[in-house]
């Protein structure tokens, strides 16, 4: 399946060695004192691990929450009125995802000048000590430290600020803008691992928040769980890390989210606890109310705190906030959401002689065995195109150029079956390929339900997504395609210039961009300047979530200014459909 040329890429010449590199780490980290937080303090530990440890023995569950604001004094505030909040209600709150702005992932001296997104940016090295100093809930760094071309310089920055959970490995496969070089960034979190290692006496933790990676896209939970392995391999048995993935945000059937956290914890020998179970998010959809978003997320915690006092793993509890997919949760928003996780809790106490855990454990053995062979699967080809499965950073190239869906292709354990997008029968399918699918029959349901669907046939389209958010645009490239439209489709993390670039030398007669991390104004604007530079007549559609800051105000839809820049600003799939066969004026499917 893969061609010579593939496989010579896998692994470029001249790569430094991963052992030196991880060596090197331990040096930088040797000059690196773990600072103390508030939160250990408080709980008379030097790591949030230790605390953790103690937590799972005595079956106490812990909540965890994101907070996404813009910089440290925002985020102090808006943490301080959570904690007072958090008092006054009789709720308890643990921790905190610093989520922080894809430009953090950027070395430091390149951040000023890249498109702001959404989530924290550090500026300056007191920004960091309040993590410790002026919260009392522990601050965990989930993004774009470990993973990131920033690996060394944020990896460092946590460490000092006593940050005891650092992320992510699943963001290996992450793209930064104006950043090409996937050689360094993974060389940097090789490095970045190396400290980890030398600091694993000292109770810090490497995290790996699976949902934010391939496991997205995987179709089996079955690979999910090879993927960990592969993971637990290059962090814990080659370098010596102490490494806990965590998942949850992409779970959304209760038997498969509890089946999936037996397997981890099966496969986890060193029991270090994981950061979290992270609520179900990709459930919550824009057109649902409030109320039924309610539902969703309670019984969502409900069974994942049912779970973790019966099977205690450590994993701190996260409730998704119901505002989820219409805004960055606001500070209410996320109290609200402790509001639900914390009453689950008391009813999920009260309700454990009720459950019967047998099909969760035996769909986790299921899964533990088909990932054990996917693991094996996935070593043996790497080593058969030449990759040394003894070098770290070897590892990390070779899968980051493979990407997901090729890996499950290649190494998928269940029975094989063509008539499945990757080829066989999944062991346990995840709710993402579920989802898809239903997702593409209702846009294809709907467009027959307004007349008979358009014909494409002769259309071209290149498509991409400015960001890592990949599910929209397979939505949409897959109906495109159903309808006949020749499709060009980029992938995730491309830059507005490459875009314009490839619909230039493919004469596309429309581009579909989307993109979610609050710059869809400043991205769209990037995009048409770009066509006109090139003097192109190529229409552009533009979806996804079209929000941006402006003007002090947060977050605003940005929709009619998208317009006016002459884009073609799409809510579904269906509008874009609507524009390209009204000019193609080929309705009905009878001609071509
Ligand atoms: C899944 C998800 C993720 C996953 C993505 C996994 C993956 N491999 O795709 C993960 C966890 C990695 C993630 C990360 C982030 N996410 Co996110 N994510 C979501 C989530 C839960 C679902 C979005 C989704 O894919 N829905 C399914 C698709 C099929 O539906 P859809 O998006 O509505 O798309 C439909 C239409 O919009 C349309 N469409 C979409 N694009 C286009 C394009 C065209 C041309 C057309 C015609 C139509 C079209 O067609 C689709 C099918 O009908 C939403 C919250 C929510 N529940 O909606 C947040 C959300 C989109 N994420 C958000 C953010 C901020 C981020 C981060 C930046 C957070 C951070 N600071 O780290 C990072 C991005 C990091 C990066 N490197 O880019 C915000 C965006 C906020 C905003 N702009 O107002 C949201 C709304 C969450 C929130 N409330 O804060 N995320």
């Amino acid at each position: 399946m893969l061609g010579e040329r593939d496989i010579a890429e896998l692994v470029p010449p001249g790569l430094p060695k991963g052992a030196a590199l991880v060596e090197e780490g331990r040096a930088l980290a040797r000059r690196l004192r773990v600072g103390s937080t508030l939160y250990q303090q408080q709980h008379r530990v030097r790591s949030e691990r230790f605390y953790k440890e103690r937590c799972r023995s005595e079956r106490t569950i812990t909540y965890y929450i994101n907070l996404g604001l813009k910089n440290w004094p925002e985020t102090r505030e808006a943490l301080r009125w959570i904690q007072s909040e958090c008092r006054r209600r009789k709720l308890r709150v643990d921790r905190v995802s610093l989520t922080a702005d894809r430009r953090m992932g950027l070395l430091p001296e390149a951040r000023a000048a890249a498109m702001e997104e959404t989530g924290i940016m550090f500026w300056t090295s007191d920004d960091w000590a309040g993590v410790g100093t002026e919260i009392e809930l522990q601050g965990i760094l989930n993004d774009h430290a470990v993973g990131s071309p920033a690996s060394i310089p944020n990896t460092a920055a946590a460490i000092e600020a006593g940050i005891t959970y650092i992320g992510n490995l699943s963001q290996q496969s992450y793209g930064y803008p104006s950043w090409s070089d996937d050689v360094g960034q993974m060389a940097n979190t090789v490095v970045a691992m190396g400290m980890l290692a030398e600091k694993k006496p000292d109770g810090i933790v490497l995290d790996s928040y699976i949902d934010d990676g391939y496991c997205a896209s995987f179709h089996d939970a079955a690979t999910s769980l090879g993927w960990c392995l592969f993971h637990h391999y290059v962090a814990r048995d080659l370098i010596g890390v102490a490494h806990s993935p965590s998942y949850g945000s992409s779970f959304a059937d209760p038997l498969l989210k509890a089946a999936f956290g037996l397997a981890l914890d099966a496969v986890n020998v060193e029991r270090v606890p994981p950061s979290l179970v992270h609520g179900d998010t990709n459930s919550l959809r824009p057109e649902d109310s409030f109320d039924r978003s309610a539902a969703t997320v309670a019984t969502d915690v409900f069974f994942t705190v049912a779970r973790e006092l019966t099977f205690p793993t450590g994993a701190a509890v996260h409730a998704t906030p119901l505002s989820e997919p219409v805004r960055i949760p606001t500070p209410e928003d996320i109290v609200q959401s402790l509001e639900i996780g914390n009453e689950a809790e008391r009813r999920a106490r009260a309700s454990l002689d009720l459950i019967d855990w047998r099909p969760a454990q035996e769909l986790a053995e299921r899964i533990k065995v088909g990932g054990e062979r996917v693991f094996r699967l996935l070593l043996e080809g790497l080593e058969s195109f030449g990759v040394d499965c003894r070098d770290p950073l070897q590892l990390l190239i070779a899968t980051r150029r493979l990407g997901a869906a090729r890996i499950e292709e290649l190494y998928g354990v269940g029975e094989p079956d063509g008539a499945y997008p990757r080829g066989f029968v999944p062991v346990a399918e995840t709710d993402t390929s579920r989802r898809l699918v239903r997702q593409q029959k209702d846009a294809l349901e709907a467009l027959a339900a307004s007349g008979t669907p358009p014909d494409l046939r002769g259309v071209s389209v290149v498509a991409a997504s400015g960001d890592v958010h990949e599910y929209g645009l397979y939505v949409l490239v897959a109906v495109l395609r159903d309808l006949g439209a020749s499709v060009v489709d980029l992938g995730t993390s491309v830059e507005p210039e490459l875009v314009i670039q490839a619909a230039a030398e493919t004469a596309a007669d429309a581009v579909a961009f989307s993109t979610y991390n609050g710059m869809a104004l400043s991205v769209c604007r990037e995009l048409r300047s770009a066509l006109e530079r090139r003097r192109l007549p190529t229409q552009l559609f533009i979806g996804g979530r079209l929000t941006e800051d402006l003007d002090g105000a947060k977050s605003v839809d940005v929709s009619v200014d998208l317009e006016q820049l002459g884009a073609i600003p799409c809510a579904r799939v269906e509008e874009m459909v609507a524009g390209l066969s009204a000019r193609s004026g080929r309705e009905g499917g009878l001609d071509g």
